[in-house]
């Protein structure tokens, strides 16, 4: 059969009832949540693409997994199944599991800034990783390739370092000051981009040239390996297992949130390849932090759950129906003429909010305006990844404008159907018909680190 879309490789066993509630409800319950969906309560929001984070569903297996779970504080059975998985996977040396990816985040990040004024290199920084950067006193610097602003034209590799950016920020700012070149793979905020394999060589060869070291921020490694085996010549007959080593062979560390390609609710994982003494430093640091360094904040059962769902991800039928679920909506937007990234990245489709709401500037946040009309319209709730997001400069104070003022509709894994995604595109279809009437959002309350998750808004008269 030649569809367009594949079938999901999997059946439904279990349903969760979802609340369908009116707009007059959801105009009263956005006002109570400070314009803000992250202060929604669950039940009111029909659709949730706030997050692919530990929102999707666990297999049989993994349930059956979590039976078995050895809740020891020390030496627990299931750390050791773990770090066989970890191990097996990354080809790395040293496993330490976290409670998720900021906690490893929070653990490796203030070992390598070993004093004032230094900085991480990235594609692009995640919001916790940057917070995580700058708490450990260092400053964070993005080079994204300048295609993946352009969010009309095709790249098959939107996640790319630009390399000759990367090679003037390491010598603007002395090699000496940098603590590591993070991959962040897939380029999340980018619009869920894959990086090619042909670039990660070369960011190796500019780190061994200045002897940095690098990390993989690997959230979603499995989905960027699926984007290289299908899109980078070379690797259409190499295995998904295959290609994600190569690209673990690039790197020193490897810091996960397993909550996405670990297919489990909850889990992190710090891998590191070699270096003992790192090894022992935050062997050393996650007791205070995260807990034991067998169990680093997770249960015995977490670990069972994520040790299954890390093989579960690489699997190519639940790959290629992850990676089209996204594609569908994508595509259902852009036949009706709505702005999005395009190509449709790995785990979410990122709508242009430049392009949507032109009529309101940065410092309005024009995407979380589009975020919130989406949510009235329709209970669907997606997330803002924009100016809101970035935040301000940590020296200046100075609100950030984020290159790309975007609206993610981020799919939960194995969790909705085709049928729920057309629903999502005909709400934001209907948003996209009335866009001149958006208007921007100014702070009621700004908490000082990460504001978006707990600011409070209120519309611009
Ligand atoms: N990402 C996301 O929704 C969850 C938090 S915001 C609702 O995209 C990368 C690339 C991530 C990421 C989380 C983390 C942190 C690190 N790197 O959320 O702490 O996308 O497990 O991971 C979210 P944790």
């Amino acid at each position: 059969m030649n569809n367009k879309y594949v079938a999901p490789p999997y059946r439904i066993k279990m349903v969760e009832p979802i609340k369908v509630t009116t707009k007059e409800e959801r105009i009263k319950f956005l006002k109570d949540a400070g314009y803000n969906p992250f202060s929604l309560r669950s039940e009111d929001v029909y659709i949730d693409l706030l997050t692919d984070s530990g929102t999707g569903a666990m297999s049989h297996f993994q349930w059956g997994a979590l039976m078995q779970g050895d809740e020891a504080y020390a030496g627990s059975r299931s750390f050791f199944r773990l770090e066989k998985v970890a191990k097996g996977i990354t080809g790395y040396k040293y496993i330490i599991p976290a409670h998720q990816g900021r906690g490893a985040e929070q653990v490796v990040l203030p070992q390598l800034v070993t004093r004032d004024g230094m900085f991480f290199i990235s594609n692009m920084h995640f919001d916790t990783t940057r917070a995580h950067v700058e708490l450990a006193g260092a400053r964070a610097l993005d080079c994204t390739i300048e295609e993946a602003m352009d969010t009309t034209t095709y790249h098959p590799f939107k996640g790319n370092f630009d390399l000759p950016r990367l090679e003037e920020l390491i010598l603007e700012n002395g090699k000496e000051n940098i603590s590591g070149i993070i991959m962040t793979i897939t380029n999340n905020s980018a619009g869920g981009q894959p990086v090619s394999m042909e670039n990660m060589h070369e960011v190796k060869k500019i780190a061994n040239k200045y002897d940095i070291t690098i990390l993989i921020d690997g959230a979603r490694y499995a989905e960027n390996a699926y984007f290289v085996k299908q899109r980078e010549p070379g690797y259409e007959n190499k295995s998904i297992r295959e290609i994600a080593l190569e690209a673990f062979e690039m790197a020193d560390i490897f810091l996960m949130s397993s909550k996405k390609d670990g297919l489990s609710n909850i889990g992190g994982l710090i891998c590191i390849k070699e270096d003992e003494d790192l090894y022992n430093q935050c062997r050393t640091y996650i007791v205070p932090m995260e807990g034991f360094p067998t169990y680093g904040g997770l249960a015995g059962r977490d670990m069972e759950a994520l040790s299954v769902g890390l093989e579960e991800a690489l699997e190519e039928d639940y790959l290629l129906h992850r990676l089209d679920q996204v594609r569908f909506l994508g595509d259902k937007l852009r036949e009706a003429g709505v702005p999005i990234q395009y190509p449709t990245g790995g785990h979410a489709v990122f709508v242009d909010c430049k392009k949507f709401a032109p009529q309101i500037p940065y410092d309005l946040f024009p995407a979380q305006s589009v975020c919130n009309a989406v949510y009235i319209e329709s209970g669907v709730r997606p997330v803002e990844i924009g100016s809101f997001l970035l935040g301000r400069d940590p020296d200046t104070g100075k609100n950030l404008e984020s290159p790309l003022e975007l609206m993610r509709l981020t799919i939960p894994r194995r969790t909705y159907t085709y049928k729920h995604l057309e629903y999502v595109a005909d709400a934001v279809i209907e948003v996209y018909k009335n866009r001149e009437k958006l208007v921007g959002l100014e702070f009621d309350y700004e908490p000082p680190v990460l504001r978006h998750f707990t600011a409070r808004l209120k519309p611009v008269k």
